[in-house]
Order: C-alpha cells, then structure tokens, then sequence
C-alpha cells in the first residue's frame, strides 16, 4: 500500500512511519517541521537527542534498506503544493496526524489560540478539500483524541464515536437514533478535534471519502521497535510544561529526582496508550479501512484509564520520588471518572500494552541517560487556562 505521513516527523508518527515502512508499504512523510521551531520558541528541546528530518530518513534506509519520502510542506498552507503531492504520489492511505497537539501551547495566549486554530482546521480541511479535488480513493486516517468526549460519564462506557438517544417524537412515541457523541472540549486544541470531526461528517456524507477518526488517549513510553534500532531513528520525548504529557513527565521528573507535579487533587482520569500500541493501531486502522459511502468509522484508542495521583503515588512508590500537589493551571474537574469502550481495536486483534514497572525503566533508563539535556527550569506549567492576559488593558 502507498501510504503519506502528514506530520511524520513528530512523536506519534515518526514511529509510526517507520512501522508501517518496515511492514512493507511505500511511506512518503509531508511535515512542516512546525514542532521542531516551536521548541526554539519554547527554548526547550526533546530530551532524547533526534536527529536532523534528513538524517533519520537516512539512518532509516541504512537500517532497513526501505526508503521513506520526506516533503517539507504546510499543510494548513500550501494548499496547491499539497494536491500537486497528492497526484504524484496517489496514495491508498493518508495518515493525518499534522495538527498543533498540546493543550496548554494552545491556552498561553491569543496568538498560540489563533494559530492552533488556524493550523489545525486549516489542515484538516485542505486535506479533505484536496482529496475531493484529485478525484483519488485515499482513506483518511486521523488522529484525534479522547478529550473530544469531554472526561466525565453518568457512569456508563464512553462508545466509539456514536451515541444511542430515545428522543420523544410527538404521537410517533419515542424514537431511537444514534448521534455523534455530544462534544465537551477542555482547552482549544480539543475543540479544534471537536471542529475535525464535523468536517470529517460531512466529506463523509456529502463525496462519500472513507474516512477513519482515532479517538487516541495519551501516549505513553518513547521508543518502539523500529525507532530502536539505531540511534539516529530516536524519538522524541517531550518534558517540558506545554509539549510533556502526565504519565512521560512523572516517569522523568522521577528519574532525575524532581518531585512529582501533580496539577491539584490529582482526582482526573484519563485514558492511556503506549507509542507502541498508536503505530499497531494505526496499521489496524489501515487494514480495515470503512467502505465508501459508509460513515465516519471512529475507533477508540486506548487501553486503560487512571487517575492522575494514582500514576504519581505508583511511580513515587517504584522509585522513591517526592509527590508534589500544585495548584492546577487548568480549567478542569478536580476529580472524574472515566469509562471507555475499546472494543473495535481489540477485535481487529490488539493485544494492549498495558501500565507495567517494566516499561516504566524503559522510560526512566532513557530519562536518567539523557537528563543533563533537561533544563528544569522548563518543568513547571505556565500555560494558564484563565490567564490575565487574555484580558484586554483596561
Ligand atoms: P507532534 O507535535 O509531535 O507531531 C505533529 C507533527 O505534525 C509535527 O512533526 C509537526 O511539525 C507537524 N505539523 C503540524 N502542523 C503541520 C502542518 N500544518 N503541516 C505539516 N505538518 C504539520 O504531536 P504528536 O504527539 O505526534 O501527535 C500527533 C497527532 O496525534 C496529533 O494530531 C495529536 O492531536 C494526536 N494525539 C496525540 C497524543 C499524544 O499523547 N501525543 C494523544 C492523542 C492524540
Ligand atoms: N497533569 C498533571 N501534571 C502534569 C501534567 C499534567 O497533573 O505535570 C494532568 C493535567 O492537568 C490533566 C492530565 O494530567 O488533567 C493530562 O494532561 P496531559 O498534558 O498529559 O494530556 P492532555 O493535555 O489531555 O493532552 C494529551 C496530548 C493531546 C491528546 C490528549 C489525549 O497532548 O494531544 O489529545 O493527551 S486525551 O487526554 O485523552 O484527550
């Protein structure tokens, strides 16, 4: 199969390109490198060392003797570069996980909230805009998030996408029907997911395109099979207060001693997935794409769910680490449960990595070898949900 990476140079996908390029399939990635100039705003780099676009295209075929495409392009911009692509390449499969992903990067100002907006529906929609365009049979695949759902059920699973509703019609009674998941965004980038999953309803319906909408929880871990095999094909791992996610954070603030940031009571739940689960997803998803004509196909991806200060009291537990209750910079419930439904990739044969001690050393070992590149100063959050800032001078 031909399969374009869009944003196959980040966390998420570049392991998954290189899955998917080791499985046998012709990869070519489209990237705008907009992760990696955000790290020079933030003044904050991957703690692991990755290489240069080029050089871990090139390490790749060293490795593999597969060759993986790289374009640099934007795809929220460069709109007619972008069809010209796709013509070319005339992909099966397009994997879409170019979008601004952090939520506190889009809560730190009006700037970041318009530029994550921009970038994100922007990009969703030249996808969906072009693919109409060409004429071609390509399957979207995109990444969304759990967060679309909003965290909190009247105790029941959150279902893959789609929600059964009596409603009452009149004298017709009541009358069941199946609709989206109501959305409940937490922060902007959520919304804009919320956003994608409108336009992804109507490409669906209106020019039948065959589209896929992985509702991911949060990744966990850093290195799959394929990103191990040589130093140059390292993957990122994000620590700092924007771009680090909760279970990555505590796993490295452990290993270098800095006490756990739990944000409030540590009371939220959330789902968790590990880097090796996203790409075995991804390429289930592929596999089974939906038929033309057929609804979105939402799959749920993630494996368990937990809860904020039962991971920092686990991982404190493992290593002796300090747990440290911060007040919380987000607009949040402090505390939630949360159900999901993961069944349609666990009948597609996803046999999940769960929470265990061993992946955790897996982290901590890449954490301690590389912690004289972390600079604590970027630890803590300062994206505040409700900053003064947002406010105009009076
Ligand atoms: P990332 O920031 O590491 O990677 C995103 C990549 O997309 C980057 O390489 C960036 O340069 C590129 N990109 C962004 N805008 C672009 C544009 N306009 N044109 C071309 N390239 C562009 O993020 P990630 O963690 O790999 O996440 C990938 C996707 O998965 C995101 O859409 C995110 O919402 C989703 N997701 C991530 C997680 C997680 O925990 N990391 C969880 C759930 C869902
Ligand atoms: N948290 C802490 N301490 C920290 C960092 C976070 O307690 O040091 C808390 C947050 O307040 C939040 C929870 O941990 O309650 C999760 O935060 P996170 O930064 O790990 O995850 P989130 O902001 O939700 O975003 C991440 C990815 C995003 C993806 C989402 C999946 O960055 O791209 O969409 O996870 S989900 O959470 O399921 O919506």
């Amino acid at each position: 199969m031909k399969v374009m990476i869009l944003g196959g140079d980040g966390f998420c996908g570049w392991p998954t390109a290189l899955h998917l390029s080791g499985l046998g399939h012709e990869v070519m990635i489209v990237d705008n490198l907009s992760r990696r100039k955000i790290d020079v705003e933030l003044e904050v780099e991957s703690l692991t060392p990755i290489a240069s676009f080029s050089d871990r295209l090139e390490a790749w075929q060293r490795v593999s003797n597969n060759k993986i495409e790289g374009r640099v392009l934007d795809v929220a911009r460069d709109y007619d570069a972008f069809v010209s692509l796709l013509n070319q390449f005339e992909p099966d499969a397009l994997v879409h996980f170019a979008e601004q992903r952090a939520a506190p990067y889009s809560m730190k100002s009006p700037a970041h909230k318009r530029y994550t907006v921009d970038n994100n529906l922007n990009a969703t929609h030249n996808v969906l805009a072009a693919i109409v365009e060409t004429g071609l049979d390509i399957h979207v695949v995109h990444l969304g998030t759990m967060g679309v759902y909003g965290y909190g059920t009247a105790g029941m699973k959150i279902p893959e996408g789609y929600l059964t509703v009596k409603v009452a019609a009149g004298e017709a009674g009541e009358v069941e029907t199946e609709i989206l998941y109501p959305a409940n965004p937490g922060s902007i980038y959520h919304m804009t997911k919320t956003q994608d999953a409108l336009f992804f309803q109507y490409y669906a319906k209106n020019d039948r395109l065959r589209i896929t909408d992985l509702h991911q929880g949060i990744v966990w871990g850093t290195q799959t099979e394929e990103t191990r095999k040589d130093p140059a094909l390292i993957n990122r791992f994000d620590y700092d207060g924007d771009y680090g996610t909760v279970l990555n954070r505590f796993l490295m603030q452990a290993a270098i001693g800095y006490p756990l940031t739990v944000h409030g009571t540590g009371g939220q739940t959330r789902a968790f997935i590990h880097i090796q689960d996203t790409v075995r997803c991804v390429q289930l998803a592929i596999e089974n794409a939906p038929a033309r004509g057929e609804r979105v196909k939402i799959r749920n991806q993630m494996v368990e769910t937990r809860r904020v200060r039962d991971l920092a009291n686990m991982i404190a537990d493992m290593t002796g680490a300090e747990v440290n209750l911060v007040d919380n910079p987000r607009n949040e419930a402090d505390e939630n449960d949360l159900h999901v439904s993961n069944q349609s990739f666990l009948d597609l044969g996803l046999d999940p990595i769960t929470l265990d001690k061993g992946l955790f050393s897996e982290v901590t070992e890449i954490a301690s070898k590389y912690k004289d590149r972390c600079d604590t100063r970027r630890i803590p959050c300062a994206s505040l949900w409700n900053a003064a800032a947002d406010k105009p001078a009076a």
